[in-house]
């Protein structure tokens, strides 16, 4: 593996020609579509970025400034585990693949062509965000997160044009045409055509949206086609730094709130310039019951076929399972029928995709006390809660249907009559829209939300985390 590679890599690119060429092929319309749909306004600019420069646990990452343009997107699969087997469904215990199985070839490629779109789509969602960071600190990470999203999707692009020949090169050019919220050709998966245009927002995509992408991939790493699971579990490593700035952006936002809060006598933060914190839980209930859509129906065929084919596991399938056939027993769900809720068996297999919810749902549960904990910390007596994975679905078994937050099931009316208190308004969004003007000054941040506990790998809060044009643009605008 060599840093100064045109395309940084571990899977000796050079010594595949065919490989190499289809990826130098691919790279200058990448890099086109990245200066048109990437961060508007600081592609010139300098930024402390960590780049993948090799697998190994010890520093991987290497931190520097560089230009995003410039970035050195690289491919890198985590090594290969000697003698590893299928560890469930249909062919569990024999070999993994290191070629598509013919009779799954469709199949896969669908996953990775899935996975490959919402790499690309987020950060079309995030291109504006920068022109209104909080913080030098917060649009380095902005950054940093973007750029690692062009870094997925190169790495499942490599799967494609590795395994999938012609199909997968005209997959590869597709994911760079279709566009995130583009009604004529839009993303594929929901969540990732909706607007993400203010940090509040962001900070709950990367909170609730960037975690789907955690189990996901969580999922895939168990896979029994190995350049997939080795694919994906480097992935993991750089997500937890997305999911990082998710959780602890709420969490200085709640800070803030919490203490603006404390200041009215009124107990009104808005009065004070921040965001109140029913305002917080409203965008909470919006972006949880966005995220929860991404892992599919409750009931499932796909599932059940993703699963006994061997191409995606449960969560963490190899530590926490004994029974890796899912063959027998059943899942308990909640469903809505004679108007009221009742549980119905579903045979495990039809049922993997709500079993990845529940995992999703509980570390989204423990985030929510974290935040708490930094309220009552504050001395403010203000809760915030997940709502129900019932309420304000799109799709699934509850699609149509009509719940409040706490799951209980209600008319259509009393859903409209209270959505006002569940949903931010165009109000809402309009006073938090108002709150976001640029804060670029060296250790400055805006006033709604809390100063990070600390700088970047061990930098000083007031670190010159991105410089250039684009940031004193924003300076001279000031
Ligand atoms: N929107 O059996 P069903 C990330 C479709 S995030 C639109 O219920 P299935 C990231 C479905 O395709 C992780 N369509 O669901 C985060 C199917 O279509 P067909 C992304 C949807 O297939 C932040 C039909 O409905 N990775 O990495 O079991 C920043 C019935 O499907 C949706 C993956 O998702 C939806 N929400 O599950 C950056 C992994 N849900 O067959 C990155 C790969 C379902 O009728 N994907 N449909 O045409 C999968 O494993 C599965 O496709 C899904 C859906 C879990 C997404
Ligand atoms: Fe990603
Ligand atoms: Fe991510």
């Amino acid at each position: 593996m060599s840093l100064f590679d045109k395309i940084p890599n571990n899977v000796n690119l050079s010594d595949d020609k065919r490989l190499q060429r289809a990826l130098e092929t691919w790279q200058p319309d990448f890099i086109n579509w990245w200066r048109e749909m990437g961060p508007s306004g600081f592609q010139e600019d300098q930024v402390y970025l960590r780049t993948a420069i090799s697998v190994s646990n010890d520093g991987w990452a290497h931190y520097d400034y560089v230009k995003m343009p410039e970035y050195r997107w690289g491919i890198f699969l985590t090594p290969p585990e000697p003698g590893r087997t299928i560890s469930f469904g249909d062919h569990a215990g024999q070999p993994v693949w290191n070629e598509v199985p013919g009779e799954l070839r469709n199949v896969l490629r669908r996953i990775i062509v899935t996975q490959a779109d919402t790499e690309p789509a987020s950060v079309e969602q995030q291109r504006m965000l920068g022109l209104t960071a909080p913080s030098l600190y917060d649009l380095r990470n902005l950054f940093q997160v973007n750029v690692e999203e062009g870094r997925h999707l190169w790495a499942m692009v490599h799967l494609l044009h590795q395994f999938f020949g012609r199909d997968g090169r005209e997959e590869a050019e597709q994911l760079l045409q279709r566009r995130a919220g583009n009604p004529d050709t839009p993303r594929i998966l929901s969540t990732f055509n909706e607007a993400t245009d203010e940090w509040l927002s962001f900070f709950c995509f990367t909170m609730f949206t960037d975690r789907d992408g955690k189990y996901q991939l969580a999922s895939l790493a168990e896979s029994g086609f190995d350049p997939l699971s080795r694919a994906t579990r480097f992935m993991l490593t750089e997500e937890a730094f997305h999911l990082f700035v998710g959780e602890t952006g709420i969490d200085r936002i709640v800070r803030r709130s919490a203490q603006l809060t404390k200041m009215d006598p009124n107990g009104d933060a808005r009065k004070h310039g921040g965001i109140d914190l029913p305002t917080v839980q409203k965008y909470i209930n919006y972006w949880f019951s966005s995220a929860v859509e991404l892992f599919g129906g409750e009931i499932s065929t796909n599932a059940a076929e993703f699963f006994s084919t061997g191409l995606k596991g449960r969560y963490r399938e190899k530590e926490k399972y004994q029974d890796h056939a899912a063959l027998e027993g059943f899942y308990s769900l909640d469903v809505f029928e004679n108007g009221r809720i009742q549980q119905r068996e579903v045979p495990l297999r039809n049922a993997l995709n709500e079993v990845l919810r529940d995992e999703y749902v509980s570390d989204c549960e423990r985030a929510v006390r974290k935040w708490n904990r930094t309220i009552a910390a504050e001395g403010v007596g203000f809760e915030l809660k997940l709502p129900s994975r019932k309420f304000n679905r799109k799709m699934g078994i509850y699609a149509g249907l009509y719940f409040d937050t706490d799951g209980n099931p209600i008319s259509q009316e009393a859903f409209e009559a209270r959505r006002d208190n569940w949903l931010p308004t165009p109000e809402d969004r309009a006073y938090v829209r108002s709150l976001m003007v640029p804060v670029v000054e060296p250790g400055k941040v805006a006033h709604w939300i809390a100063p990070p506990a600390k700088g970047i790998e061990g930098t000083p809060l007031d670190f010159e985390y991105v410089r250039g044009e684009g940031v004193n643009r924003l300076r001279g605008n000031a």
